[in-house]
């Protein structure tokens, strides 16, 4: 029997590294297609256990490169794509937006392009919650599907042209899509330029932790693989041309996020330091996944748990995220100490 091929874009990153793996585990029946070129964001030694696999494909390409990317959808006939690859770090967006235009924009276009020219049964496009813009304090709001598009860092305004064309392609060609727009993840494989992984990291090397402005600005944080789940759903029932948020409700502030890692580790909160605020730093996302749950999807981490196992983890693989943080990457945190 043939298998059905599923392209996973950006399957070396945090959440698309999390679903090939999660995928390839689940669905025997199917071939998975990671594609990723590989950025400084991409990294296979997480694939280890999976690279022998006979379902588990992996093709070093750059979606922006059309004439790669259609001459491989017309080779493997992909039935359906879920597509992770982006520029995903909003400090980075402000120092330097025009790769994410490129890649983010340019990128989906160029797949979509691909997609529609040989078919697919389903294009999965993994956005954000932060293409909604940002939210008040009043604890009873909630970006639902229906919140205008308000995208405010040069980052979620890239993943919010990318989700406009995803619609257009479906409304125009009839491309069938539906888009996840996700709050914050964390869990395995996390890179450390983000605030948990990041914290988990200088606590444990007893270097500062910096927290942008007052700490009081909340996110809505989700364990990968709740987000993985979720995916998989969507990917299997969601209904064609649809959005659906993804969010388990654990709105927290940055310094609750950052003691509680503190704290868990037994260190003190001395290590934490208050820097510049971020450029246009969103107040407070959290989301409504009502319209999901009633598909069928309930997150199985509270943040309490999750957090635990991930500095857990974090603790087991030290050797994945020193050799991160050591080289390349070093080189960026030096500069965007200056930036703060
Ligand atoms: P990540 O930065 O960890 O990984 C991105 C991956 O994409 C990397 O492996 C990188 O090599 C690859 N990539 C980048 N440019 C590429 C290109 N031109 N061609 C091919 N591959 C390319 O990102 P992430 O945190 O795993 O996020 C994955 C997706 O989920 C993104 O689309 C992001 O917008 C979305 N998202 C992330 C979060 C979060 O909290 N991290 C929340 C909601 C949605
Ligand atoms: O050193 C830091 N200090 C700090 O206070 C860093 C890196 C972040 N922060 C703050 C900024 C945010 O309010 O912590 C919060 C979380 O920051 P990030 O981890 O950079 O994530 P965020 O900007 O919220 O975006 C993330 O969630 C939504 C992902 O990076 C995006 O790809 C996703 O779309």
């Amino acid at each position: 029997m043939t298998k059905k091929k599923i392209l996973v874009t950006g399957g070396a990153g945090f959440i698309g590294g999390n679903f090939v793996q999660y995928m390839v585990g689940e669905y025997p029946e199917y071939a998975i297609y990671n594609l990723d070129v590989l950025t400084y964001a991409g990294d296979l030694t997480k694939h280890r256990d999976i690279e022998k696999n006979e379902n588990y494909h992996f093709v070093k390409a750059d979606i922006v490169d059309y004439d790669v990317i259609i001459a491989l959808f017309e080779k493997e006939k992909f039935d359906v794509v879920v597509h992770f690859a982006a520029e995903s770090h909003v400090d980075r967006s402000i120092t330097n937006p025009g790769v994410f235009v490129s890649t983010n924009v340019l990128g989906t276009q160029a797949l979509l392009d691909a997609a529609r020219q040989v078919g697919v049964t389903k294009f999965v496009h993994v956005s954000t919650d932060e293409v909604y813009g940002e939210l008040d304090f009043d604890p009873t709001t909630f970006f639902t599907e229906d919140t205008p598009l308000q995208p405010n860092s040069p980052y979620s305004a890239s993943k919010a042209s990318s989700d406009f064309l995803v619609q257009a392609y479906h409304h125009t060609y009839g491309v069938p899509i539906n888009i996840t727009r996700c709050s914050n993840n964390y869990g395995p494989y996390h890179f450390p330029e983000k605030l948990i992984p990041l914290t988990i990291s200088r606590v444990l090397n007893e270097e500062k932790v910096p927290i942008y402005g007052d700490g009081q600005n909340i996110r809505d944080w989700l364990h990968v693989f709740d987000h993985c789940a979720a995916i998989d759903l969507v990917l299997h029932e969601g209904v064609n041309g649809e959005v659906y948020n993804v969010g388990g409700h654990n709105e927290r502030t940055n310094l609750e996020v950052v003691n509680t890692i503190i704290n868990t580790l037994g260190k003190s909160e001395e290590l934490i330091t208050f820097v510049a605020d971020r450029l246009g730093h969103d107040r407070r996302y959290a989301i409504d996944a009502t319209k999901l749950e009633k598909l069928g999807w309930k997150p199985i981490y509270n943040f309490e748990t999750g957090i635990a196992q991930t500095i857990q983890w974090y603790l087991e693989n030290k050797e994945w995220w020193e050799q991160i943080i050591s080289g390349e990457y070093r080189n960026y945190l030096e500069v965007k100490s200056t930036y703060l």
